[in-house]
């Protein structure tokens, strides 16, 4: 090789001159130095790497000298309550190797202070810290509330090598509020043949201030029948248990932002019979108190079950002495299915028993034949002096919304939505007005908006929640068109689906689930909103008469509740799926501005919505199965956490988009004739949708009759240079629009 050739040889040994070398003296040819290396010497066994440039051990000295990579780049997150996922792009520079690997930085903030400390060993990393070489990564058992500041650095083989800076790419993020971690930590106290006392810890993460410990307990092997009790300590005493029995104890803390999952089991067993009596004097007196307790239990599950069929055989209410006489039990006898569907009963009772389930059950507030009871049951009565209103943001049916700070003695203040009843409202508007407070109250979850309380003693009469920053989801998402990361939106969707899971546990049918009905704060979390008594019978503009008296949401709503009113958390499922299809579409109106009439037709034909543009295969498919015609064959909203939770989990499954071609097939004839629709020309048409700007390219290639039109795909828009997205957005929806009209006979034929 000429390069070989100018080297030295003496002796018949080569001698390799500057700029080459020989790693072995027992090697015959010198090479030239590797990339980013030097040797101003002759003789070389190696050569020397250039200024920021370095050598592993492991590499051969034939291998180029390498550098850190240049930082990640793009680096997104998305918050859900105390979890943080972040998702990256690799760096542009991989410093010329291929070993590139990332490390998390995790840093708490102070806020005012903006002092950061490092995270500590509470974070879990999934799947690790450390090596990373996928590009996402999820943080959790964050704590809430709380700023965090992730920096995410490449690295490869050189990089402990380098004395240079860092390259990292940093994530600001603030988390949400979360539920306590588990109670772990219970000890028994004293036990008797009746009764047995625990004490326990805080959790280990409580996530805010503790309101109370829910107690779970039942004996061994008979969990179908527990009892629940709650405690503001951290200890209580089970009573009128059976002696010489083993019973199983759980124990959950609640915070504003919910209840924590339960602790694990302990078992606990209470004393004989026989020993009590050797240690107790007072063997008679107990036993007789022990029988009056059996019969008062007996009496209470007799009652019990009594209410439990009456409401299984269809009387309307439940008996309001039921509260009365063991109000410990409200919860379950008060309930009452008065408006809910008898299919949902099935949640609850089942087979003639109560079915228990883990979380409470909503109680209809018209079970009060007093609806202020039901109220105060549910709402704290907050003084108005301790409400400040600031601005209206709105107006809701009964009167006026407005923006305000709410201070209570010894809590710190806050910012909160106050509804406000208008003044001369009738006795049933008042009643309608604070309904929504009743359901509201029962619930606590953070995807549920959270009620502070009501002003009831004073007027105006006035219901205060938690402040949302960012209003309703559709009218968010159209001001915000395209600004989101696939992540984000799935995030939100994940949030509503979390919020109707609960519903749905707590065995409430929302009726109106709608984008209009979500608020969403400022990190973004959606939280369902809109309990309204009459809610869907008066209140939603959506909502229309339909032919057997009823005031639906039609567009929203499946279509066995507008045929026969078979509302079912099954019909909130066929909802959710069109949630699904605005957020996806940033806030576009469900079927455009096809007629109610319509859309009943189209659906029962088995049309459905065609997928939004650039949407993730897999939502698609989540919101065909939510459109199923058959209610049973709908996804459940725990099914549908799921699926989103392992969609974020793996951002990738999000990356397949719905084929731009097919999106229309679904809802329409794909080669349907805009000939005899209701332009007369391609110019009028794009006039009409403010799009007259690209007449003249699509006359130019080709697209000159609406027939020619109707074929156009989002590529084919592309090719035609409008790449603005809002643009193709108008002109594909128009064209959708159009077709939808022709298929339902809208426009003459
Ligand atoms: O889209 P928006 O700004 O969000 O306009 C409506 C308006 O009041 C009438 O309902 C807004 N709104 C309702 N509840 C809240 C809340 N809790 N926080 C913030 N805005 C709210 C809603």
């Amino acid at each position: 090789m000429p390069v070989e050739l100018k080297n030295k040889i003496y002796n018949g040994v080569k001698v390799c001159r500057p700029g080459f070398f020989k790693a072995s003296p027992h090697s015959q040819s010198c090479s030239k130095c590797p990339p980013h290396s030097y040797t101003h010497e002759e003789a070389s066994t190696s050569c020397v790497c250039e200024k920021d440039y370095f050598r592993r051990e492991s590499d051969p000295p034939t291998m180029a000298c390498t550098r850190p990579p240049s930082a990640p780049r793009n680096a997104i997150s998305n918050v859900n309550e105390t979890s943080v996922f972040l998702e990256w792009i690799p760096p542009a520079d991989a410093g010329g190797r291929k070993d590139v690997s990332y490390y998390i930085a995790c840093k708490k903030c102070h806020s005012h202070a903006g002092v950061c400390d490092e995270c500590g060993g509470h974070v879990r990393y999934l799947p690790r810290q450390i090596g990373l070489k996928n590009t996402s990564v999820m943080m959790v058992d964050l704590l809430a509330h709380t700023n965090y500041t992730f920096e995410i650095e490449a690295v490869n083989g050189v990089s402990d090598l380098s004395p240079g800076a860092r390259q990292y790419v940093s994530v600001n993020v603030t988390t949400n509020q979360a539920a306590p971690s588990p109670v772990t930590n219970v000890k028994k106290g004293k036990i008797a043949k009746n009764s047995i006392s625990l004490s326990w810890q805080e959790p280990d993460r409580p996530n805010g201030i503790i309101l109370e410990y829910e107690i779970k307990y039942f004996e061994k092997d008979q969990e179908t029948s527990y009892t629940i009790i709650k405690s503001k300590e951290t200890s209580v005493t089970a009573e009128g248990l059976k002696p010489a029995s083993v019973y199983v104890f759980q124990i959950r803390a609640r915070t504003a932002a919910g209840y924590g999952v339960f602790s694990r089991r302990f078992e606990f067993e209470t004393i004989p019979v026989s020993v009590a009596a050797s240690s107790d004097q007072n063997q008679i007196p107990i036993i007789a108190v022990s029988v009056t307790v059996g019969v008062i239990l007996l009496a209470v599950v007799f009652g019990f079950l009594l209410s439990g069929s009456c409401c299984e055989w269809g009387c309307g209410r439940a008996s309001p002495l039921c509260a009365v006489a063991h109000p410990g039990l409200m919860w379950r006898c008060g309930y009452s299915k008065a408006k809910q569907d008898p299919e949902e009963e099935k949640m609850h009772f089942h087979n003639g028993h109560i079915k228990l389930p883990g979380v409470r059950t909503y109680i209809d507030p018209h079970t009060y034949e007093d609806p202020n009871q039901a109220v105060h049951e549910f709402a704290k009565e907050i003084e108005a002096s301790c409400i400040t209103i600031e601005r209206v943001i709105g107006a809701g049916e009964f009167g006026e919304v407005c923006s305000g700070r709410l201070k209570l003695p010894g809590k710190r203040e806050l910012p909160v939505a106050i509804k406000t009843l208008k003044v001369g409202y009738t006795e049933k508007q008042r009643r309608d007005f604070l309904g929504e407070a009743s359901i509201m109250g029962q619930f606590d979850h953070p995807n549920i908006i959270h009620l502070e309380g009501v002003v009831t003693k004073s007027k105006p009469v006035m219901i205060v929640t938690e402040y949302m920053e960012n209003g309703s989801l559709d009218t968010f998402l159209k001001k915000n068109d395209g600004q989101f990361t696939v992540i984000q939106l799935v995030g939100m969707l994940r949030g509503i689906a979390a919020g109707m899971k609960y519903l749905s546990d707590m065995g409430y049918v929302h009726r109106d689930l709608a984008a209009r009905n979500i608020l969403i704060n400022s990190n973004l979390v959606c939280k369902v909103s809109d309990f309204g008594l009459s809610r869907v019978l008066e209140d939603d503009p959506e909502a229309a008469y339909t032919t057997r008296g009823g005031k639906i949401p039609i567009r929203w709503t499946a279509p066995e509740a507008i045929a026969f009113r078979k509302f079912t958390s099954a019909s909130d499922a066929w909802s959710y799926g069109i949630v699904m299809w605005e957020v996806v579409s940033y806030g576009e109106r469900p079927y455009w501005e096809m007629t109610n009439q319509d859309v009943i037709k189209a659906v029962e034909e088995g049309y459905r919505l065609p997928s939004p543009m650039d949407c993730p295969a897999a939502l698609y498919q989540l919101m065909l199965d939510c459109w199923q015609k058959d209610r049973n064959s709908r996804p459940k909203f725990d099914e549908i956490v799921n699926m989103l939770d392992k969609l974020i989990r793996n951002p990738s499954s999000l990356k397949t988009l719905v084929n731009a071609s097919s999106r229309v097939s679904n809802l329409l004839a794909e080669h349907v004739s805009l000939g005899s629709g209701a332009y007369r020309s391609v110019g009028e048409w794009l006039e009409a949708i403010k799009m007259g700007r690209y007449t003249e390219i699509f006359m130019e290639n080709g697209y000159s009759s609406m027939d020619a039109v109707a074929q156009v795909t989002l590529e084919d828009l592309r090719r035609l240079g409008v790449t603005l997205v809002g643009h193709q957005k108008k002109i594909m929806n128009s064209l959708q629009e159009m077709k939808v009209q022709l298929v339902n006979g809208m426009v003459p034929l």
